[in-house]
C-alpha cells in the first residue's frame, strides 16, 4: 500500500473500520455490516478529533460519553474500541493491562463469551457506555447522561474549577431510533432542559429492514427537532470529514440547547451491489461482495481482519495523545480541588465508586405502632427525604405524579432541576414514563443515584428501560405507588394486576413490596445498599396499619426477603399465611382470629421474592417449612407465580380479573380480600391436609 499522507491515513483508518466490520459479520454469518460501513467516517471524525475519551482509562469521570444507539451496528464500536486500544477495567474499577477488545474477540464476533456480543453490552465490554439494541433506548439514555452531567457541573464546579465537570454526550442513531416514540419523549425533554452538552448524530440513510423508509416514515425530522428546541445542522455526505468536523464544532459552540447533526449516508457504502439496499442491513455481504467492495476501497481483496501498518499509531497519535493530556490535566486539577474543596472531592469520589456517604442513614425514622397507620407512599416520602438530606447525589422525580407518589424532596436545599437551575434535585420528567426509565439508566451510568416514580400500572410504559437497568446491572430506583385494586374508584385502567408478576420475572431485578411503614424503612436500607441491581419499590396509595413490632417480629427481616412475622406459640404452625404489602396486615387479622379458635397459624411477610430466593435452604425452610403444606397466599394482584411458595395444593387468594371501579372496601369484599375470607381459606386448607 502506498505510503500514507495525512488524508490517506484518515481514509486508511476509516476503511479499516469498514473492513473489520465486514469481515467480522461474514465470519459470524450474521450481523449488520452496512451501517458501520456508512458511519465509519462519522465515528472516526468524532473519536479521532473531538471525543475526550482516554483509551487507557475508559472510566475517567469527566470523559465524553459515546452512545451507539443503533446497537445493531455494534461492529462499528468494537472496531473503534480495538483500534484505539481501549483497556479493560475490572469490576473494582481497576484498569487492567489487557485490551478490552482484542482482535480475537472481533474474530469471534457474536460467539459465546466473546467481548463482542451481537449488540453492545455495558458491564461486559469496557468502553461500552450503555447497552443498546432496542432502538430508541440509547438516545434516551444519553439524555440521562447529559442531565446528570449538567447536575454534576452545577454541584461540583466551583470558583477556580469552573470546568471540572464538563463532559459531552454523543449518541449515534438511525431512522429506527427516530421512529420510536421514546426518542421523541427524550428529545422533547432534552430540548426543554436546554441540555447543550448533548449531541445526537442521525444517520439519515433512509433504509430500514423492510426497505426504504418511504414505506412508513416521511416526516421532516429537522423541523421536528427545531420545534423541540434543538440546534439542527446537516452534513450532506457522511464521507465529508471537513463538513463533519464543522458540524461537531457547531455543536461545541451551541451553549443553549442540544444539537442534532443529520448526516446523509449510504448504507454499505462502497459495496457495488448492496449499497443503499436493505440487503446490507441484517446479513453478511457475502464473500464475493466483500471482495468487490474491498477492491473498491483499494484494499487487498483476500486479506481478512487486516489492520494496515500505521493505523494503530495514527489513533494513538490522535485520540490517544489528545485524551491522555486531557485526562492527566484533569487528575492534576482534581488533586488541587481536593485540597480546596475536600468535602466535594470526597462526594465525587464516593459517588463514582457507588459508595454511601457516612451518616446517610442517621435520620432514618422508626415508626410507632399505629392501627390507622399511613400509606406506603407516605412513609416512603418521609424515608426518602431523610436519606436524600444526607446523600447529595440521590436525586429523582416523577412522571408528573410527585404529589401522588410522594417523591418530592422537601428540604430547603433540594431545589428543582430546570434549564435555569441545574443544581436542583427534584426532577420533572413530564408525562413520559418510558423516557424517565431510560433517563434514570443514563444517570445511573454516570453514577448519580437516581430514582423515578409513577403508578405501578404505568410501569408497563417503561418496561424496556426497566429491563435494561437489570441487564446492565445498574442500581436505578423505580418507585411505583397505587400498587393494587386498592386505588379504588379509578377502576380497572388504573388497577395493576399482572405488573407485580411481570416485574418479578425480570432476572436480577429486585422487587420490594413492604407491608407497613417500618418495612418501608427496611426496604430503603436494602435499596441503598444495592450496587449492581435495580429495584422497584411497590407502595400503596391507601393507609396501612403500622404493626406493633413488640408484639410481632422486627421489620429487619425485610433484608432476607421474607420472614416470620407472627407465629404459633410453640413455633410449630399448622397453616401458613403468606403475603406481601397491604395483605400482610389482613393476614395478621386472620391470624388473630384463628388464634382465638385454637388454630396455630404463622404469618410470613414476603416483601421480596428475589431476596428470599437468594437465602440459603436452611433459612428458607425455617420460614416456609416443607412439612407444613396447609398454605394460603394473599396478594391483591395476579396469583401468577405464588404456587412456588404455596405448592400446588395451597390456596392462592389473588386477582383473576382486571378489577372494578368502586370504593376499596367494596372491592375487597367483591374480590375476597377480608380477614374472614383468609381465615376461611386457612381452615379449608387445614381440612384438606389433616
Ligand atoms: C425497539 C426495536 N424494534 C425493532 C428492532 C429490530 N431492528 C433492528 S435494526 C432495525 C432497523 C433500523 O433501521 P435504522 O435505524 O435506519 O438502521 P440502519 O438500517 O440504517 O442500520 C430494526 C427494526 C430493534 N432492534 N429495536
Amino acid at each position: 500500500m502506498e505510503r500514507a499522507t495525512q488524508t490517506n491515513l484518515d481514509q486508511l483508518c476509516i476503511n479499516t473500520i469498514r473492513t473489520l466490520s465486514m469481515d467480522a459479520v461474514q465470519a459470524a454469518k450474521s450481523g449488520h455490516p452496512g451501517t458501520p460501513m456508512a458511519m465509519a467516517p462519522v465515528a472516526y471524525c468524532l473519536w479521532q478529533r473531538f471525543l475526550r475519551f482516554d483509551p487507557q482509562d475508559p472510566i475517567w469521570p469527566n470523559r465524553d460519553r459515546f452512545v451507539l444507539s443503533i446497537g445493531h451496528a455494534s461492529m462499528l464500536l468494537y472496531s473503534l474500541l480495538h483500534l484505539t486500544g481501549v483497556k479493560a477495567v475490572s469490576k473494582d474499577y481497576e484498569t487492567l493491562g489487557e485490551l478490552s477488545v482484542p482482535l480475537e474477540a472481533i474474530k469471534n464476533f457474536r460467539q459465546l463469551d466473546s467481548r463482542c456480543p451481537g449488540h453492545p453490552e455495558y458491564r461486559w465490554t469496557s468502553g461500552i457506555e450503555t447497552t443498546t439494541g432496542p432502538l430508541g433506548q440509547g438516545v434516551a439514555t444519553s439524555v440521562g447522561m447529559a442531565l446528570a452531567g449538567s447536575w454534576m457541573g452545577a454541584q461540583f464546579n466551583r470558583p477556580g474549577f469552573e470546568d471540572l465537570i464538563n463532559f459531552n454526550v454523543y449518541a449515534l442513531c438511525g431512522d429506527g431510533c427516530m421512529m420510536e416514540g421514546l426518542s421523541g419523549e427524550a428529545a422533547s425533554l432534552a430540548g426543554h432542559l436546554k441540555l447543550s452538552n448533548l449531541c445526537w448524530i442521525y444517520d439519515n440513510n433512509r433504509i430500514t429492514i423492510e426497505g426504504n423508509t418511504a414505506w412508513a416514515f416521511s416526516e421532516d425530522v429537522a423541523t421536528r427537532f427545531i420545534a423541540y428546541g434543538w440546534n439542527v445542522t446537516r452534513v450532506g455526505d457522511a464521507n465529508d470529514l471537513e463538513m463533519l468536523h464543522r458540524a461537531f464544532q457547531t455543536f461545541h459552540s451551541a451553549t443553549d440547547r442540544p444539537t442534532l447533526i443529520i448526516v446523509d449516508s449510504h448504507i454499505a457504502f462502497g459495496s457495488p451491489n448492496k449499497q443503499d439496499t436493505s440487503g446490507a442491513h441484517g446479513e453478511p455481504l457475502g464473500e464475493e461482495e466483500i471482495r468487490l467492495t474491498k477492491r473498491n476501497y483499494r484494499w487487498p481483496e483476500e486479506a481478512k481482519f487486516l489492520i494496515p501498518d500505521g493505523v494503530y499509531d495514527h489513533f494513538k497519535d490522535g485520540i490517544g495523545k489528545r485524551s491522555k493530556t486531557l485526562r492527566a490535566a484533569w487528575f492534576q486539577r482534581i488533586k488541587e480541588y481536593r485540597t480546596k474543596y475536600p468535602d466535594l472531592a470526597d462526594q465525587l469520589y464516593k459517588m463514582q465508586h457507588r459508595q454511601l456517604p457516612a451518616g446517610w442513614d442517621k435520620d432514618l425514622p422508626n415508626f410507632p405502632p399505629d392501627a390507622k397507620g399511613q400509606a406506603g407512599r407516605e412513609a416512603s416520602g418521609t424515608v426518602l427525604n431523610a436519606i436524600a438530606k444526607n446523600m447529595p447525589w440521590l436525586m429523582g422525580g416523577a412522571a408528573d405524579l410527585a404529589p401522588s407518589t410522594k417523591t418530592r424532596l422537601t428540604f430547603d436545599s433540594a431545589g428543582d432541576f430546570s434549564a435555569e437551575n441545574y443544581s436542583g434535585r427534584n426532577l420533572h420528567f413530564g408525562v413520559r414514563e418510558h423516557a424517565m426509565g431510560s433517563i434514570l439508566n443514563g444517570m445511573g451510568l454516570v453514577k448519580v443515584r437516581a430514582y423515578g416514580s409513577g403508578f405501578l400500572i404505568f410501569s408497563d410504559y417503561a418496561r424496556p428501560a426497566l429491563r435494561l437497568s437489570a441487564l446492565m446491572e445498574i442500581p436505578t430506583i423505580h418507585i411505583f405507588t397505587h400498587d393494587s385494586i386498592g386505588v379504588g374508584e379509578d377502576g380497572p385502567t388504573h388497577q395493576p394486576i399482572e405488573q407485580l408478576a411481570s416485574l418479578r420475572s425480570i432476572p436480577g431485578f429486585i422487587v420490594l413490596r413492604p407491608a407497613d411503614a417500618n418495612e418501608v424503612v427496611e426496604a430503603w436500607k436494602v435499596i441503598m445498599n444495592l450496587h449492581h441491581a435495580p429495584a422497584a419499590l411497590i407502595l400503596t396509595r391507601q393507609a396501612l396499619p403500622t404493626l406493633d413490632r413488640t408484639k410481632y417480629a422486627s421489620a429487619e427481616g425485610v433484608k432476607r426477603g421474607a420472614y416470620v412475622l407472627a407465629d404459633a406459640g410453640d413455633g410449630k404452625p399448622e397453616v401458613l399465611l403468606l403475603a406481601s404489602g397491604s395483605e400482610v396486615s389482613l393476614c395478621v387479622d386472620a391470624y388473630e382470629q384463628l388464634k382465638t379458635e385454637g388454630i396455630k397459624a404463622r404469618v410470613v411477610s414476603m416483601p421480596s421474592w428475589e431476596l428470599f430466593d437468594d437465602q440459603g435452604e436452611a433459612y428458607r425452610g425455617s420460614v416456609i417449612p416443607p412439612s407444613v403444606t396447609a398454605r394460603v397466599s394473599v396478594e391483591l394482584a395476579s396469583t401468577f407465580g405464588w404456587a412456588k411458595y404455596t405448592g400446588t395444593t395451597g390456596q392462592r387468594i389473588g386477582m383473576r380479573s382486571f378489577g372494578a371501579s368502586a370504593p376499596l372496601k367494596d372491592l375487597q369484599k367483591r374480590f375476597g380480600f377480608t380477614a374472614a375470607g383468609v381465615a376461611e381459606a386457612a381452615k379449608a386448607q387445614l381440612a384438606k391436609t389433616r
